[in-house]
């Protein structure tokens, strides 16, 4: 690195399905300079534009399943690439120790902000959540609703709900995760990086993220 040159930060935030990665991601990218990458936002784009990997992937995601790890992978690094400047947030990849040990071997990962919330709260959330799909944008119909009922607050167009959101996705869902993703969690734990954020609420959780990105970068929000 040469002289003046910004250490660029590689942060992943992990969690549950329902656990508020994409909640908590949108208001660190209000107050750091972070870019965000979700893999779910992706295969949603690709699954709205019926793209050949959003076919493919809307089969998987409609059982609860995670898409194959290959796949994954170079759809995650592919858009990685374009990113490599900024420093970066990813969300929901990787979800498998085979996935985490691909990443490494293009970009190191200095920060896992991993939020532990208890599956019970999960399952209600879920249930209740409505999004914005051209935008990702996240709405609960108890916690943060739409300022128009069904309407996105920033394009006033419809809210739809996902399909992997029905409650035997759902349970699908928080299987898959203590299979295979819990094991990331140990994963980055024994490279010393894993930051755990645990609780019921997310207001609750995010004023403890934010002080623990101080840490890290300036708060630009
Ligand atoms: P996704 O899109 O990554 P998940 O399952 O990991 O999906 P999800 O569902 O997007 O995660 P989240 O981002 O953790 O959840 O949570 P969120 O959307 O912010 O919050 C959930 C709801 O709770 C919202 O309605 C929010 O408003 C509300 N909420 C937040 N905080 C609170 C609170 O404090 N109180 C209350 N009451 N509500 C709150 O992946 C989707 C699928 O894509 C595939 C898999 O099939 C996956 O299932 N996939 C992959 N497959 C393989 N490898 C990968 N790396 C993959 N990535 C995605
Ligand atoms: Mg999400």
């Amino acid at each position: 690195m040469g002289p003046g040159a910004v250490q660029l930060l590689r942060a992943v935030i992990m969690g549950p399905p329902g656990s508020g990665k994409g909640t908590i991601s949108s208001r660190i990218v209000k107050h750091f300079a972070l870019q965000h990458l979700s893999s779910g936002d992706l295969l949603r784009e690709n699954m709205n534009k019926r793209t050949e990997i959003g076919v493919l992937a809307k089969s998987y995601i409609d059982q609860g399943r995670l898409i194959p790890d290959d796949i994954m992978t170079q759809l995650m690094l592919r858009e990685l690439k374009t990113l490599e400047q900024n420093h970066l947030l990813l969300d929901g990849f990787p979800r498998t120790v085979p996935q985490a040990e691909a990443l490494d071997k293009v970009c190191s990962i200095d920060t896992v902000i991993d939020l532990d919330v208890p599956f019970e709260t999960i399952q209600q959330r879920l249930t209740a959540r409505w999004i914005h799909s051209a935008s990702g944008r996240v709405y609960n119909l108890d916690f943060n609703p739409p300022k128009v009922p069904g309407m996105d607050d920033d394009t006033g167009e419809p809210l739809i709900q996902r399909d992997d959101d029905k409650p035997e996705t759902v349970m699908k869902r928080l299987k898959s995760y203590e299979a295979e993703t819990r094991p990331v969690l140990e994963y980055y734990r024994q490279k010393g990086v894993l930051k755990s954020f645990a609780g019921t609420e997310t207001n609750k959780i995010w004023p403890h993220v934010h002080s623990f990105l101080r840490t890290k970068l300036p708060d630009i929000g």
